[in-house]
């Protein structure tokens, strides 16, 4: 049984609307805490970060609202680091996806420290590979995978010596919307991308088989990214960024079980849950399903055998 934090990173400056900062809310709300503790989780609360702006940043023109996505960045980096040091798991409660620019980072730092390679498991619609240059939108949460493979033109959000993540250790599933540009640099800096039709031709089972045994052959630790973008949004509505196409129900809770069965994931964050538009919390009901199959919740009482 795992010693589970909860920390709450209400941010919406790094997507183009607002209605994300309601996101851990609505995921207490939901339930996520009863639902760990019930499968034998010991759970602490830390509540929502709430950081001030990093007025020492200069305001960007290709990065909307980089004081505010800074701040959260950098109590994120404290915050999970802190937290995994302590030997508790991170669970993020977003917030967008800007916010993983902070708990990437900060799990980066830990690995570091403990002398282990990070692996990043990156559930979502999108490559989020953009940078201040590149984006069309200038919005941070199509960003952070750039950021924390240190490829991107940004103001010194973290310190110069931050550890980075190597990008062909970052494994990208579920992407059906890129830019150009985006398809340019993931495609240079060698980043493991199963799209859409990977998953239709290979299955979920085999991508994760294959995921999973890179990480354990290198003794990694792995940070998962949930996007609720990933899900497709005829039954995960409530997100600003809707793409059709996207992951089943059971193709979603598959790649959960087989993390937990793993036993590698060291963090995980829960972003981009937008109750305002959601279906009477039917998204952010089914994000608290799919976080707890991570943490041990089977039709069976036993786990999946693979091939
Ligand atoms: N790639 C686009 C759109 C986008 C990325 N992430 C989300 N939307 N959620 C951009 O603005 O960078
Ligand atoms: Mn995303
Ligand atoms: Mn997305």
């Amino acid at each position: 049984m795992k010693s589970i934090t909860l920390i709450g990173a209400p941010i919406e400056e790094g997507s183009g609307r607002r209605g994300a900062a309601m996101g851990p809310a609505a995921l207490r709300i939901a339930g996520i805490d009863t639902v760990l503790a019930e499968l034998g989780h010991t759970i602490h609360d830390d509540g929502d970060i709430r950081p001030l702006p990093a007025r020492d940043l200069a305001n960007h023109p290709g990065a909307n609202n980089l004081q505010t996505v800074a701040a959260f960045a950098r109590a994120l980096n404290d915050a999970v680091h802190d937290t995994a040091r302590r030997g508790h798991f991170p669970l993020i409660l977003g917030g967008d996806h800007a916010l993983s620019m902070g708990s990437v980072s900060g799990m980066a730092r830990y690995a570091q420290e403990v002398g282990r390679p990070l692996f990043v498991l990156w559930l979502d619609a999108h490559a989020d590979f953009n940078s201040p240059v590149t984006s069309p939108s200038g919005n941070m949460h199509g960003m952070p995978v750039a950021f924390f493979c240190g490829q991107a033109e940004f103001a010194p959000v973290l310190p110069k010596d931050r550890p980075l993540v190597d990008p062909k250790r970052v494994y990208q599933v579920g992407i059906r919307s890129v830019d150009e540009r985006e398809r340019e640099e993931i495609a240079e800096h060698g980043v493991n991308v199963y799209d859409m039709r990977a998953i239709d031709e290979m299955g979920m089972a085999q991508i994760m088989r294959k995921i999973l045994d890179e990480v354990r052959v290198s003794n990694g630790l792995l940070h998962v990214s949930l996007d609720v973008d990933f899900i497709d949004p005829e039954i995960a509505p409530g997100v600003g960024t809707t793409v059709p196409g996207g992951a089943t129900f059971r193709e979603a809770h598959l790649i959960m079980e087989m993390l937990c069965d793993s036993g590698l994931v060291s963090s995980l964050d829960v972003v981009e849950l937008n109750p305002f538009l959601d279906d009477r919390g039917k998204s952010a009901r089914i994000l608290v399903e799919l976080t707890a199959s991570l943490f041990g919740r089977r039709i069976l009482d036993r786990p999946t055998r693979s091939a």
